[in-house]
């Protein structure tokens, strides 16, 4: 029997999740959880790191009350990062990668390389809220500060120094900050360089499922908790949760869905070409190292910032209610492209929703259900893009879409996902980066040999739900309009 915690932080909450393995299956139990709000100070917005790992405490003790734990480990959102001086003290709050700061870095940055070669060599998805763009922006207007950084930890990363004291860079986190090099997989000094970024600030890179150390005594001590191993699982928690797809075959499609949504396949090696350059598909890096090669489509945050501002105007709807509103309203009466620059900021999102068909000559959705159906729509509609893009790259053809994370709550969402994709949709598990965060540790401790016993161990573990497509032709119409909307 071994019990490992798995504090699996995304960018609206986090958790701490106790996972029990008994040599054949996992259960997995909540511990804690928590929000994470960023925070705006003079128009600056950060993330609540110090409060995040007091979270994080605070899941260790309840959890150091009933059990004795083995391991410990953490997975987050990428590209984001905390600086260090040379003492180890965190010299200011981290950046929320929605923050203005890189706005207009990415052409900064082709000043000084052209697109093909920083695409050549990182493979990432040209993204603003990336890494390299951040930093880019710091070099530009915050080189004091840089002056006084010693070392530069994403996320993850950040939290196992907290824990250890241990300052090292684990692989699936470090291949979200475009400046790794995809092929190689090291850092790229030589892109560095040309960007003017300190190549100094980084750390050894380590592979996921690395043992990194032990849980500080001071912490122990503070918690009165046990000592517990702490291992750099894969940080990234879009890799946690492609380690938990239950797939049995070796090609397949995944769509992990939360905030964000990443839909890919895995691969042994980067796919790096014209064609993937063209349609911006990104190549991380997992466990094992291998590649992802997927896409960041904006998920469910139109839907999460959209609720929010209801909230504000008084009226509070659960996912499922606003899932009902939706199920009873107009099929296709308007689309929007998630990923179009308007929608990745806060704010008004149901009125940018409406100014986005206005002035593309759609009807425009005025209830709450209207604005819901359209953000369904059209993100299944835009998950039917990147497939057929993902499968143009690949030349592969893949017999079912495995769909994870919190976002297969929404049955809606599925259904329309496997008519938009005429592909078989397997959903589950929803827990999916806490079953991959899991896994890991039980990787790194030798108790599970590799990613396909820890799959098999994950389809044992929890009954995946299945749908099928339907409505064909209407989905065909609607790609027809989708399309010419976008082009
Ligand atoms: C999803 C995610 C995604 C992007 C974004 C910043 O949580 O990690 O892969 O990198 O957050």
């Amino acid at each position: 029997m071994k019990k490992v915690l798995a504090f699996d932080i995304g960018a609206s909450s986090g958790r701490v999740m106790l996972g029990t393995f008994d040599g054949d299956t996992i259960k997995i139990e909540e511990i804690h959880r928590f929000l994470n709000d960023p925070v705006v100070i003079n128009k600056t917005m950060y993330w609540d790191i110090l409060r995040l790992f007091y979270e994080l405490k605070q899941g260790l003790i309840k959890a150091g009350l009933k059990h004795k734990i083995d391991s410990i480990a953490v997975d987050t959102w990428g590209v984001d990062f905390g600086l260090l001086d040379k003492a180890g003290y965190l010299l200011e709050n981290p950046v929320h990668y929605r923050d203005k700061r890189t706005e207009g870095m990415l052409e900064k940055a082709l000043e000084d390389i052209s697109r093909e070669e920083l695409y050549e060599s990182t493979g990432n998805q040209f993204m603003e809220i990336n890494t390299v763009f951040q930093v880019l922006s710091l070099t530009k207007f915050r080189k004091e500060l840089l002056d006084r950084a010693d070392t530069l930890l994403l996320i993850p990363d950040l939290m196992n120094y907290f824990f250890t004291g241990v300052k090292v860079t684990e692989y699936s986190i470090a291949s979200t900050t475009q400046l790794l090099n995809a092929k190689e997989r090291t850092w790229d000094v030589k892109l560095m360089k040309a960007l003017g970024i300190p190549d100094k600030l980084f750390t050894t890179i380590v592979p996921s499922a690395t043992w990194i150390g032990k849980l500080s005594p001071d912490i122990c001590k503070e918690l009165k908790v046990e000592e517990c191993e702490v291992i750099a699982v894969a940080g990234h928690d879009t890799q946690c949760a492609l380690a938990a797809v239950p797939a049995k075959e070796e090609d397949f499609i995944f769509l992990s869905c939360g905030t964000w949504s990443l839909m890919g396949t895995e691969l042994e090696k980067p796919l790096i070409n014209e064609k993937s350059n063209r349609y911006n598909i990104t190549n991380e890096g997992g466990y094992g190292g291998r590649a992802s090669f997927l896409k960041n489509i904006t998920g469910l945050w139109m839907i999460q910032e959209s609720r929010r501002w209801w909230i504000k105007e008084g009226r509070e709807y659960s996912f499922g209610e606003l899932e009902k509103m939706a199920k009873e309203s107009q099929p296709f009466l308007c689309f929007v492209d998630p990923d179009s620059e308007e929608f990745s900021q806060t704010g008004n999102m149901p009125d940018k929703i409406r100014e986005y068909c206005r002035r593309t000559g759609q009807e425009v959705p005025e209830g709450i259900g209207a604005i819901v159906r359209c953000i369904n729509e059209s993100l299944a509609l835009k998950y039917r893009l990147v497939l057929d893009e993902i499968k143009e790259c690949t030349k592969q053809d893949y017999k079912a879409l495995y769909m994870v994370g919190g976002g297969i709550q929404s049955k809606l969402l599925c259904q329309f996902t496997s008519d938009a994709c005429n592909l078989k949709v397997i959903a589950g598990p929803v827990e999916a980066t806490v079953y991959g965060n899991v896994v890991l540790q039980l990787i790194a401790a030798g108790a599970v040999k590799d990613l396909k016993e820890a799959r098999e161990i994950i389809r044992k573990s929890e009954e995946p739900a299945a749908y099928e497509p339907a409505g064909e032709k209407e989905w065909e119409l609607a790609l027809v309009r989708f399309k010419e909307l976008l082009s």
